[in-house]
C-alpha cells in the first residue's frame, strides 16, 4: 500500500475538487505504482465513473495490464444532492476500517493501493469477476461460500475490537481514532431509528397499498419505545470496531470469494448492529424472492438455500467468535483470575452462552430495523425495487414489514435462529388485506 506515495507537486494538489475522469487520468498517471500496475500509456486507460451507492463515486480504471477502483467521496449525498452537505472525513474513517480490517480478517475485503486525504479519495484493487451480492441474490444465484466467509469477518472483526480480546487502554484508543465519525452515524441515527416511525419529508414507500402500514407505524407507540431502545443501543454501546453498513450491497461475491467493502459507516458500536444487518438484508432477499418469480415456485430452492444461510450464519458466527473467545480472551473483561480452576472455567462457559444470547436478541432487533427502514425510510434496495408491479412488490414489502414488526416488538420471543426463519417461512404466502 503506497499512501504516502503522492504525486509531484502541481497547482491544485493541495485542494480538493471533484474528479472528472480526464482528472483522474492525470493523478493516477502521476502514481507511478499505480501507473506501472495499469500498464500501456495513460491516453490508452478507460475510465468509466460506475458509483451506483447512495454517497461516493466510483470509478473503475482498466490498463494494458490491469485494473483497479477508485473511490472518490463527494462533499454531499449523491442521492439527494448538494443540498445534503456530508463530511469527507468519511474517506478517512473508510481507509483507517479497511486498514484494520484487512488486519483482523486477511483476504476479505479489497487490498488498497493508495489514499489521498485531501481528495477523500482511495484507490482499490479491481474485484473481478466480483459482482455486488445484492445483485446476485435479486438473480437467484447461491453463494456456497459466503457463511464461511463472512462469518469469519465478522467474528474476527468484531471480537478483536472488542474488550474481550483488547486490553481497556488500547481500545479506548482506537475509540478515539473513530468518533470523529459522527456525521455517518448520524445518518443512522436519523434514517434507520428515527425517520420510518415520523412523518419525515425524504420517507417513501410503495403507495397506496403500504399507505395505512406507514400510518399505523407512525402511530405504534409500543414499536416507537423498541425502536428507540435500539437507538440508544446504536448510541452508548462502544462494543467493537463495527463495518456500520453491512448489508448485501455492501459485499463483492463470486462462487468461491467473498469480499467486505464500503466501510464508510465505521465506528465503535453494537456488535449486534452488523449481525442484524446481514440477516435483516438476507431475510429481505428470502420474502422479494416471490416478486422476481416467473413462473410460480421457480425460485423455490434458492429461497430454502436463502433460509439456510441465515442459520448457518447465526450457528457458524457464533461458534467462530466463542471459539476466539477461548483462545484469545486478552481484554480486560472477564479477568482469568476471577475464573480460575475447573469450577471457574464451567462457570465463564455458560456465561459466554448467556452472552451469545444477548448478542443474538440484540442482532433480531436491528434486524428488523434494518428492513424496516427499506421499505418505509429514504434509502430502498433493489430487492424489492426491481419488482416492477408495484402491488406484487408492495405484497412482499408488507410480508417482511409484518415480520420486522414482530421481531422489534417480540424480541425475546425468538429465541433461536430457526425461530426467525419459521416466521419468515409462514409469512412467505401470508396475504395482506389488500392482495384480494
Ligand atoms: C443518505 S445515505 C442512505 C444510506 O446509504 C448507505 O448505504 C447507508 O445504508 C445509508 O443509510
Ligand atoms: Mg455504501
Amino acid at each position: 500500500m503506497s499512501s504516502q506515495q503522492q504525486p509531484p507537486d502541481v497547482p491544485g494538489q493541495h485542494q480538493y475538487r471533484i474528479l472528472r475522469e480526464a482528472d483522474l487520468r492525470d493523478y493516477l498517471a502521476r502514481l507511478p505504482a499505480i501507473a506501472a500496475q495499469l500498464g500501456g500509456p495513460p491516453e490508452a486507460w478507460s475510465i468509466g465513473e460506475v458509483g451506483d451507492g447512495n454517497l461516493n463515486l466510483v470509478f473503475i480504471v482498466k490498463g494494458t495490464k490491469g485494473g483497479i477502483a477508485v473511490k472518490q467521496a463527494l462533499p454531499y449525498v449523491r442521492l439527494v444532492g448538494e443540498s445534503w452537505p456530508l463530511p469527507l472525513s468519511r474517506s478517512h474513517y473508510e481507509y483507517r476500517a479497511l486498514v484494520h480490517q484487512a488486519r483482523l480478517a486477511p483476504g476479505l475485503v479489497p487490498g488498497i493501493l493508495h489514499h489521498n486525504e485531501v481528495l477523500a479519495l482511495t484507490a482499490m484493487e479491481l474485484l473481478e469477476p466480483h459482482i455486488i451480492m445484492r445483485k446476485g441474490l435479486v438473480a437467484g444465484i447461491c453463494y456456497p461460500r459466503f457463511v464461511d466467509h463472512i462469518t469469519t469477518f465478522m467474528a474476527r472483526t468484531l471480537f478483536l475490537s472488542s474488550d474481550l480480546a483488547m486490553p481497556a487502554a488500547q481500545k479506548k484508543q482506537d475509540i478515539a481514532v473513530f468518533c470523529g465519525n459522527h456525521a455517518l452515524c448520524k445518518i443512522t441515527e436519523d434514517l434507520i431509528f428515527t425517520d420510518p416511525y415520523r412523518q419525515a419529508e425524504q420517507n417513501h414507500w410503495t403507495s397506496p397499498w403500504l399507505d395505512q402500514t406507514a400510518a399505523a407505524f407512525r402511530q405504534d407507540l409500543d414499536l416507537h419505545v423498541a425502536v428507540s431502545r435500539l437507538k440508544l443501543e446504536f448510541l452508548a454501546r462502544p462494543e467493537a470496531l463495527i463495518h456500520g453498513d453491512l448489508h448485501t450491497g455492501s459485499i463483492m461475491v463470486t462462487e468461491s470469494q467473498t469480499r467486505v467493502i464500503d466501510p464508510e459507516f465505521a465506528f465503535y458500536g453494537p456488535m449486534g448492529f452488523d449481525l442484524g444487518a446481514i440477516i435483516g438484508n438476507l431475510l429481505m432477499s428470502y420474502l422479494a424472492s416471490a416478486g422476481h418469480e416467473r413462473t410460480p415456485g421457480d425460485r423455490r430452492s434458492f429461497e430454502a438455500w436463502i433460509l439456510q444461510t441465515i442459520e448457518h450464519l447465526w450457528a457458524e458466527f457464533s461458534r467462530k467468535f466463542v471459539e476466539l473467545w477461548r483462545a484469545e480472551a486478552n481484554g480486560d473483561a472477564y479477568p482469568g483470575t476471577l475464573f480460575a480452576g475447573q469450577a471457574g472455567a464451567a462457570r465463564l462457559e455458560i456465561e459466554r452462552q448467556s452472552y451469545m444470547d444477548r448478542l443474538f436478541r440484540d442482532a433480531v432487533g436491528f434486524s428488523a430495523a434494518k428492513i424496516i427502514r427499506r421499505i418505509l425510510g429514504l434509502a430502498h434496495n433493489i430487492d424489492f425495487e426491481l419488482i416492477e408491479d408495484p402491488k406484487r412488490r408492495a405484497i412482499c414489502e408488507a410480508r417482511s414489514l409484518r415480520l420486522a414488526r414482530t421481531m422489534m416488538l417480540e424480541t425475546p420471543s425468538f429465541r433461536t435462529i430457526g425461530a426467525v426463519t419459521k416466521a419468515a417461512r409462514e409469512l412467505r404466502d401470508w396475504q395482506p388485506d389488500f392482495a384480494t
